[in-house]
């Protein structure tokens, strides 16, 4: 049974700087790796709660929009430094809640820090442009305005990066946020905004809701009505994704979604194989597959494939997978629902594709107990590391993203086929090739469908300061991250300033000429 402890934080939403007090029966949040440990008991909103959040935000919005860009820079600035201090509490959280190995909550709690470095120097920029114009004594220039109210929805397997990578920039460029953090991570989402509002991010400015799907949704579109929320900012499902754009479609706002991904790695005929290896296998199963960029098919050439597999099968026979405070490939899933959901696709996939030799609908080629496990299997949500050989397009496998440490393997003759193959499934978020001939790399890169192509290097592993954002079934075209994220959280205002004294008309004052 879980069970509550001194360490067990007791959260609630934080609404206009006020933290409201929970109403009704509180969930548990618990250790994956260790189901016993409650890391946190957390309300859960209603509807009217969200509303509430965006009414309060929308009308905090246009004060914090006056407080001149350099000036928010700073605040985001001093959110970069309370991170960079709690760095390692922080990272311990997102081990606790989540589940992924420490050395990556490290990384993702730094990618938090990039992407405040970054943004801090944008509050001095933030450009727009001067623009000359068709007639005399005018001069045109372009600004980049607040979008207004945002509401950010986020996943738990990246439960601060992901979510620092809408805020921060949205926070820089004068928006107002109701943040609702996964069910699963309400823990690191709490933490997250303690420390906004420590760095000095005003009351109202930034607010937390704790909210499950439902409530969430109904939230959403009441906020929408009333006029209170401005754009949906959403990392999950496509299947979710595609709801929230129509309801945005409705009140005629783009969304921002980052959604799945089924990622293809090609490893041509001349790749160093090694390397493929170490590739294909973070890929494949860092964070238990979870990612969003986790690999999900690899397309070998046919002259080497047989050796890339058996390479490959190794590898992961040897990985030690288990407790993630230990130096592991991968810890537990992040819930028990996660684990079943891929045990459940396991058992179809050991059904339809555990056929010996056929080659049609591929063989599972690594499902042996572990060699090396680190901690008691029974204490969290492990999952097997599978690979399943000779998929192919019409597979089940081809298609689904599985979010789980499984990947399907398959043979190509010539890069046209490759990439045919790579794309083939319709999700556009990650992908990666490996060769040593720029020629193949170029010819992938040019014909992949994709938001991120990596050449001799995995397919997770993205930088903060590069777009991120997929297209086809991974999101509708947005990115994150970088400048480009600012087209996402902004929107262009020209203004037109004639001081000729007389009143000139563009497109039909030819005097000039
Ligand atoms: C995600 O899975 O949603 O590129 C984000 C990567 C990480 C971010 C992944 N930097 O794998």
């Amino acid at each position: 049974m879980p069970s509550t402890s001194s360490d067990t934080r007791v959260l609630s939403h934080l609404i206009g700087g006020q933290r409201v007090a929970a109403t009704g029966e509180l969930l548990d949040s618990t250790n994956p790796a260790q189901r016993t440990d409650v890391v946190a008991r957390f309300p859960m909103a209603s509807a009217e709660t969200f509303v509430d959040a965006c009414r309060v935000a929308s009308a905090a919005q246009a004060g914090w929009a006056a407080v001149p860009a350099p000036v928010r820079g700073q605040v985001i600035g001093a959110i970069g430094q309370l991170v960079r201090a709690n760095k390692e509490a922080l990272s311990r959280l997102v081990t606790r809640e989540m589940g992924k190995p420490y050395a990556e909550s490290l990384g993702e709690v730094q990618e938090v820090i990039d992407t405040c470095d970054f943004f801090l120097g944008e509050g001095r920029r933030l450009y727009g442009q001067t623009v000359p114009s068709e007639v005399g004594d005018k001069q045109l220039f372009t600004f980049r305005r607040p979008v207004g109210t945002i509401a950010i929805v986020t996943a738990s397997n990246f439960p601060i990066a992901v979510p620092s990578w809408y805020i921060i920039p949205a926070l820089l460029a004068g928006n107002s946020i109701v943040w609702k953090p996964s069910e699963l991570t309400p823990a690191i989402g709490d933490a997250f905004a303690e420390i906004m509002v420590r760095a000095g991010v005003p009351a109202g400015v930034l607010n937390l809701v704790h909210a499950d799907g439902p409530s969430t949704s109904d939230g959403l579109a009441a906020a929408l009505e009333a006029g209170t929320l401005d754009k949906i900012g959403f990392t999950g499902s496509t299947e979710t994704g595609r709801k929230i754009s129509e309801l945005s479609g409705r009140y005629l706002q783009t969304p921002i979604l980052e959604l799945g991904g089924k990622n293809p790695l090609v490893v041509a005929a001349d790749a160093d194989l090694d390397l493929a290896v170490e590739g294909a296998l973070f890929g494949s199963f860092g964070t238990a597959g979870q990612r969003c960029t986790s690999t999900g098919t690899i397309w070998v050439h046919a002259d080497v494939h047989d050796e890339f597999l058996s390479r490959f099968s190794a590898a992961v026979e040897n990985a030690v997978i288990g407790d993630p405070s230990e130096n592991v490939l991968y810890g537990p899933m992040i819930s028990e629902t996660y684990l079943h959901r891929y045990e459940a696709f396991l058992d179809w996939i050991a059904d339809h594709h555990k056929v010996s030799g056929s080659g049609s609908t591929g063989q599972i080629t690594a499902d042996a107990p572990r060699r090396g496990f680190v901690g008691d299997p029974s204490d969290g949500f492990y999952a097997h590391p599978v690979i399943v050989d000779g998929i192919k397009p019409g597979d089940e496998l081809y298609a689904k993203e599985t979010f789980g440490p499984l990947v399907g393997v398959g043979t190509y003759t010539d890069i046209a086929e490759a990439i045919e193959l790579a794309n083939g499934h319709g999700y556009g978020l990650s992908s990666a090739i490996y060769t040593n001939d720029p020629r193949t790399a170029f010819t992938f890169a040019n014909g992949i469908s994709a938001g991120m192509t990596s050449v001799n290097n995995s397919t997770s592993g993205a930088e903060a300061h590069l777009p991120f954002g997929g297209n086809g079934k991974s999101g509708n075209g947005s990115r994150q991250s970088g400048i480009w994220v600012l087209d996402a959280v902004t929107q262009w205002q020209s203004l037109n300033w004639d001081y000729s004294g007389k009143l000139q008309k563009a497109q039909m004052d030819t005097t000039v000429l």
